[in-house]
């Protein structure tokens, strides 16, 4: 059969709620045109973030009614290390709440002020963990990672020439370890290879310096190099898997990702000396070894869920409607990030309203629109994150890319929930000359995109 379709069927239903238009621009100019202030229950399809917002299985259920809260020992402790040593391989694993503790840990155990961690592209979270211990976080991608229109099979991977002058020109004693985040969430969740984790995996080695994968979208990773990668087309996604974290040291990963879970995280490495000073942390600040800050039932499904992920029926039907939804608003003449990545489609907003400069904020113009036209709300990734205000001078400067993030949470929305998407987007396709801009009417100093208030440039209604 031709037709993929979703590998389950349907036994617990969740409501969602229909609004009209008008009352859309009510609650809209309520938040101040900021979709992270409204309020769930208001927004149809929300594809805000495919972060803690999986549909666990039956099987998941069940383990979280077997979940044991003992303090110290528990069972689903020892389920959990047990499918974390199977799924990746590594001997030491320690949780955690979410994967921003796992890197706060290692990076804390590992790096010293003055250091510096290079990685293809480090996440948010990451990097500020990085910078919060005094070390600088480098990103070393691939220039074609850059170009969203770029048709490339693995524009996640760490550009590796330069990998290797960097540890030239700082010496190995200033780079206590290496990342790769795969897939790359930042720059559009485009995948790593197989055969740049080696690379760099090589260079690593021959320097003496550690490797740790951010293993969130593991799972997705693995099957974007089955499907594109020369070599690895009869392999399983497990085997794939496994090979990948052969080549590295140790990772990190929020299991609210490719966990399939709502919440929980994790590090992990092969380091005896190394796991018992991360221990020692994780006593300090998220709790006990055998449970680090989550309940019993949440470590049984992670440990579930990381061996469903894994399931090739699961990630063809994932992968396949990530695709779909792309190549359909692509077809229809919206400017995506190519290839459509692994869990998000990715609108290149400055290419779709070129009328809109960077400093109108067309990402979070398309963002505001979106959710009139159909009540989905996306998250912009440009100017609004990412460009600044001079604390001085009150100059606004630009973000590289002006994004729009439509992240698929995980067997959540079925094909028809994405045909209303495309219908959606394509509608406001037809109208796109007619929006203006939209500017800040307030701002905090840091993370200013969750607290922002706007106002728009032009008629909204
Ligand atoms: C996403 C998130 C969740 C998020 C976090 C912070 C701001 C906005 C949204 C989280 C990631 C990630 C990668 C590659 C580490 C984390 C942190 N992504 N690495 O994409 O994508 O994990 O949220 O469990 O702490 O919406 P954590």
């Amino acid at each position: 059969m031709r037709t993929i379709i979703e590998p389950f069927r349907i036994k617990v239903v969740e409501p969602i709620r229909m609004t009209t238009r008008d009352e859309r621009l009510h609650l809209l100019r309520e938040a101040g045109h900021n979709v992270f202030l409204l309020r769930s229950e208001d927004v149809l399809l929300d594809l805000l973030t495919d972060s803690g917002t999986s549909a666990m299985s039956a099987e998941q259920w069940a383990g979280m009614m077997r979940g044991d809260e003992s303090y110290a020992g528990s069972p689903s402790y020892y389920r959990f290390e047990e499918a974390v040593r199977e799924v990746f391989g590594f001997q030491y694993v320690i949780p955690t709440h979410q994967g921003r503790a796992a890197e706060r840990i290692l990076f804390q155990t590992l790096c010293s002020p003055g250091d510096m961690v290079p990685s293809n592209t480090h996440f948010d979270t990451t990097r500020a963990n990085v910078e919060a211990v005094g070390a600088r976080a480098v990103d070393l991608l691939v220039p074609e990672g850059l170009r969203p229109s770029d048709v490339h099979p693995f524009k996640g991977n760490m550009d590796v020439a330069r990998l290797e002058a960097l540890i030239q020109e700082e010496g190995v004693d200033r780079i206590p370890l290496v990342m790769l985040t795969m897939t790359n969430n930042s720059g559009g969740g485009q995948p790593v290879s197989m055969a740049n984790v080696r690379a760099v995996a090589e260079v690593c080695r021959s320097h003496g310096i550690p490797l740790y994968v951010d293993a969130c979208r593991f799972a997705e990773n693995a099957y974007l190099i089955k499907l594109r990668e020369e070599g690895f087309e009869d392999r399983s996604v497990r085997e794939i898997a496994l090979e990948i974290f052969s080549w590295a040291d140790g990772c990190t990963m929020s299991a609210k990702k490719d966990g399939l879970a709502n919440i929980g995280g994790f590090v992990a490495t092969r380091d005896e000396e190394l796991a018992r000073q991360q221990r020692n942390l994780l006593i300090l600040t998220e709790g006990f070894p055998t449970y680090g800050g989550l309940a019993g039932r949440d470590l049984e499904a992670i440990a579930i869920g990381l061996r469903e992920v894994l399931e090739e029926d699961y990630l063809e039907y994932r992968l396949a409607s990530v695709r779909y939804l792309g190549e359909a608003i692509a077809a229809g003449g919206v400017p995506i990030v190519q290839p459509p990545g692994g869990h998000a489609v990715y609108i290149d907003a400055a290419a779709f309203l070129p009328h809109v400069t960077p400093l109108e904020l067309p990402g979070q113009t398309l963002v505001a629109e979106l959710y009139l036209e159909g009540g989905i709300r996306g998250v912009e990734v440009g100017t609004v994150m990412f460009g600044r205000r001079d604390p001085e001078t009150g100059q606004e400067s630009a973000a590289p890319m002006e994004l729009v993030r439509l992240a698929l949470p995980r067997r959540v929305y079925t094909q028809s929930h994405v045909d209303y998407m495309v219908e959606a987007i394509l509608a406001f396709a037809q109208r796109r000359e007619r929006v203006g801009g939209f500017r800040f009417t307030y701002q905090a100093p840091v993370l200013r995109h969750f607290t922002a208030r706007f106002e728009p440039l032009y008629s909204l209604a």
